[in-house]
Protein backbone atom coordinates (compact mmCIF):
# COMPACT_ATOMS: atom_id res chain seq x y z
CA UNK A 1 0.00 0.00 0.00
CA UNK A 2 1.54 3.50 -1.11
CA UNK A 3 1.14 6.64 0.48
CA UNK A 4 0.30 8.90 -1.96
CA UNK A 5 -0.81 13.20 -2.08
CA UNK A 6 -3.99 14.40 -4.69
CA UNK A 7 -5.11 17.83 -5.29
CA UNK A 8 -8.61 18.48 -5.17
CA UNK A 9 -10.43 21.35 -6.45
CA UNK A 10 -14.24 22.18 -5.51
CA UNK A 11 -14.43 23.97 -9.05
CA UNK A 12 -16.80 27.59 -9.18
CA UNK A 13 -19.40 25.43 -9.88
CA UNK A 14 -19.56 23.97 -6.53
CA UNK A 15 -18.46 26.88 -4.54
CA UNK A 16 -21.45 28.60 -5.86
CA UNK A 17 -24.25 26.09 -5.05
CA UNK A 18 -22.76 25.30 -1.51
CA UNK A 19 -21.25 21.70 -2.51
CA UNK A 20 -17.51 22.65 -0.75
CA UNK A 21 -18.64 20.98 2.62
CA UNK A 22 -20.50 18.07 1.26
CA UNK A 23 -17.20 17.41 -1.58
CA UNK A 24 -14.85 17.50 1.86
CA UNK A 25 -16.98 15.59 3.86
CA UNK A 26 -17.18 12.48 1.21
CA UNK A 27 -13.11 12.72 1.37
CA UNK A 28 -13.04 12.71 5.07
CA UNK A 29 -15.39 9.75 5.56
CA UNK A 30 -13.62 7.70 3.18
CA UNK A 31 -10.67 8.20 5.67
CA UNK A 32 -8.37 10.32 3.40
CA UNK A 33 -6.21 12.85 5.29
CA UNK A 34 -6.32 16.26 4.46
CA UNK A 35 -3.11 18.09 4.69
CA UNK A 36 -3.88 21.34 2.70
CA UNK A 37 -6.94 23.17 2.19
CA UNK A 38 -7.59 27.02 0.81
CA UNK A 39 -9.76 28.86 -1.02
CA UNK A 40 -8.76 30.96 -3.72
CA UNK A 41 -9.19 32.81 -7.38
CA UNK A 42 -7.16 32.08 -9.79
CA UNK A 43 -5.67 34.35 -12.14
CA UNK A 44 -5.92 33.94 -15.91
CA UNK A 45 -2.51 33.11 -15.94
CA UNK A 46 -2.38 30.53 -13.27
CA UNK A 47 -5.35 28.68 -14.95
CA UNK A 48 -3.71 28.24 -17.91
CA UNK A 49 -0.81 27.07 -16.07
CA UNK A 50 -3.39 24.63 -14.24
CA UNK A 51 -4.32 23.22 -17.49
CA UNK A 52 -1.74 23.16 -20.01
CA UNK A 53 -2.19 19.74 -20.73
CA UNK A 54 -5.11 20.54 -22.48
CA UNK A 55 -3.55 23.85 -24.05
CA UNK A 56 -4.57 22.20 -27.57
CA UNK A 57 -8.01 21.39 -27.14
CA UNK A 58 -10.89 22.94 -28.43
CA UNK A 59 -12.54 23.52 -24.93
CA UNK A 60 -9.48 24.91 -23.91
CA UNK A 61 -10.40 29.15 -23.47
CA UNK A 62 -13.63 27.97 -22.30
CA UNK A 63 -12.21 26.10 -19.26
CA UNK A 64 -9.82 28.65 -18.05
CA UNK A 65 -12.81 31.42 -18.59
CA UNK A 66 -15.01 28.20 -16.48
CA UNK A 67 -12.49 28.19 -13.74
CA UNK A 68 -11.46 31.59 -13.39
CA UNK A 69 -15.15 32.65 -13.21
CA UNK A 70 -15.21 32.64 -9.02
CA UNK A 71 -13.61 31.31 -6.11
CA UNK A 72 -12.58 27.80 -5.72
CA UNK A 73 -11.79 25.59 -3.27
CA UNK A 74 -7.99 23.59 -3.25
CA UNK A 75 -7.05 20.73 -1.15
CA UNK A 76 -4.21 18.23 -0.83
CA UNK A 77 -5.53 14.86 0.31
CA UNK A 78 -3.06 11.64 1.20
CA UNK A 79 -3.74 8.25 1.92
CA UNK A 80 -3.52 4.83 0.24
CA UNK A 81 -3.67 4.85 -3.62
CA UNK A 82 -4.97 8.62 -2.93
CA UNK A 83 -4.69 9.38 -6.77
CA UNK A 84 -6.67 6.32 -7.92
CA UNK A 85 -9.27 6.36 -4.73
CA UNK A 86 -10.02 10.22 -5.26
CA UNK A 87 -10.76 9.32 -9.07
CA UNK A 88 -12.93 7.05 -8.46
CA UNK A 89 -15.05 8.84 -6.37
CA UNK A 90 -15.38 11.88 -8.38
CA UNK A 91 -16.66 9.41 -11.22
CA UNK A 92 -16.31 10.12 -15.06
CA UNK A 93 -15.67 13.58 -16.89
CA UNK A 94 -19.51 14.03 -18.01
CA UNK A 95 -21.79 14.49 -15.28
CA UNK A 96 -24.58 13.10 -17.51
CA UNK A 97 -22.42 9.68 -17.62
CA UNK A 98 -20.50 9.77 -14.49
CA UNK A 99 -22.09 6.60 -11.88
CA UNK A 100 -24.22 7.72 -9.43
CA UNK A 101 -22.44 7.71 -5.64
CA UNK A 102 -19.94 9.43 -7.19
CA UNK A 103 -19.36 13.01 -6.75
CA UNK A 104 -20.20 13.80 -10.01
CA UNK A 105 -22.38 11.14 -10.56
CA UNK A 106 -24.75 12.93 -7.74
CA UNK A 107 -24.19 16.25 -8.47
CA UNK A 108 -23.05 17.34 -12.05
CA UNK A 109 -25.28 17.59 -15.63
CA UNK A 110 -22.48 18.72 -17.17
CA UNK A 111 -19.44 17.98 -18.44
CA UNK A 112 -17.56 21.55 -18.29
CA UNK A 113 -19.39 22.67 -15.04
CA UNK A 114 -18.78 19.15 -12.97
CA UNK A 115 -17.88 20.25 -9.61
CA UNK A 116 -14.92 19.00 -8.77
CA UNK A 117 -11.28 18.66 -10.25
CA UNK A 118 -8.37 15.91 -8.81
CA UNK A 119 -5.33 14.59 -10.09
CA UNK A 120 -5.02 11.97 -12.40
CA UNK A 121 -1.16 10.99 -11.95
CA UNK A 122 1.76 11.72 -9.90
CA UNK A 123 3.02 13.67 -12.53
CA UNK A 124 -0.19 15.84 -12.67
CA UNK A 125 -0.80 16.29 -8.48
CA UNK A 126 3.28 17.50 -8.76
CA UNK A 127 2.50 20.18 -11.14
CA UNK A 128 -0.56 21.10 -10.32
CA UNK A 129 0.55 21.43 -6.94
CA UNK A 130 2.74 23.99 -7.68
CA UNK A 131 0.55 26.22 -9.23
CA UNK A 132 -2.13 26.32 -6.09
CA UNK A 133 0.41 25.50 -3.16
CA UNK A 134 3.85 26.26 -1.92
CA UNK A 135 5.47 23.43 0.67
CA UNK A 136 4.69 25.32 3.40
CA UNK A 137 0.73 24.75 3.12
CA UNK A 138 1.59 21.46 3.90
CA UNK A 139 0.61 21.00 7.61
CA UNK A 140 2.88 18.22 9.32
CA UNK A 141 1.90 14.60 9.28
CA UNK A 142 -0.81 14.96 12.45
CA UNK A 143 -1.48 11.23 12.22
CA UNK A 144 -0.39 10.26 15.76
CA UNK A 145 -2.27 13.21 17.09
CA UNK A 146 -5.71 12.00 16.01
P1 LIG B 1 -11.04 15.16 -15.74
O1 LIG B 1 -9.64 14.68 -15.51
O2 LIG B 1 -12.09 14.12 -15.51
O3 LIG B 1 -11.32 16.45 -14.98
O4 LIG B 1 -11.15 15.50 -17.28
P2 LIG B 1 -10.11 16.08 -18.33
O5 LIG B 1 -8.74 16.24 -17.73
O6 LIG B 1 -10.22 15.27 -19.59
O7 LIG B 1 -10.70 17.52 -18.64
C1 LIG B 1 -10.49 18.59 -17.75
C2 LIG B 1 -11.67 19.49 -17.78
O8 LIG B 1 -11.89 19.98 -19.11
C3 LIG B 1 -12.97 18.80 -17.41
F1 LIG B 1 -13.14 18.73 -16.08
C4 LIG B 1 -14.00 19.63 -18.11
C5 LIG B 1 -13.28 20.15 -19.33
N1 LIG B 1 -13.67 19.45 -20.56
C6 LIG B 1 -14.58 20.07 -21.38
O9 LIG B 1 -15.08 21.15 -21.09
N2 LIG B 1 -14.93 19.42 -22.55
C7 LIG B 1 -14.41 18.21 -22.90
O10 LIG B 1 -14.77 17.68 -23.97
C8 LIG B 1 -13.49 17.60 -22.03
C9 LIG B 1 -13.13 18.24 -20.88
Amino acid sequence: MAKQRTLVLVKPDGVRRGLIGEVISRFEKKGLKLRALKMLWLSEEKAREFYSVHRDKPFYNDLVNFITSGPIVAMVLEGDEAISVVRLMIGSTDGRKAQPGTIRGDFALSIQDNVVHASDSVESFEREFKVVFSEDDIVPDYEKCL
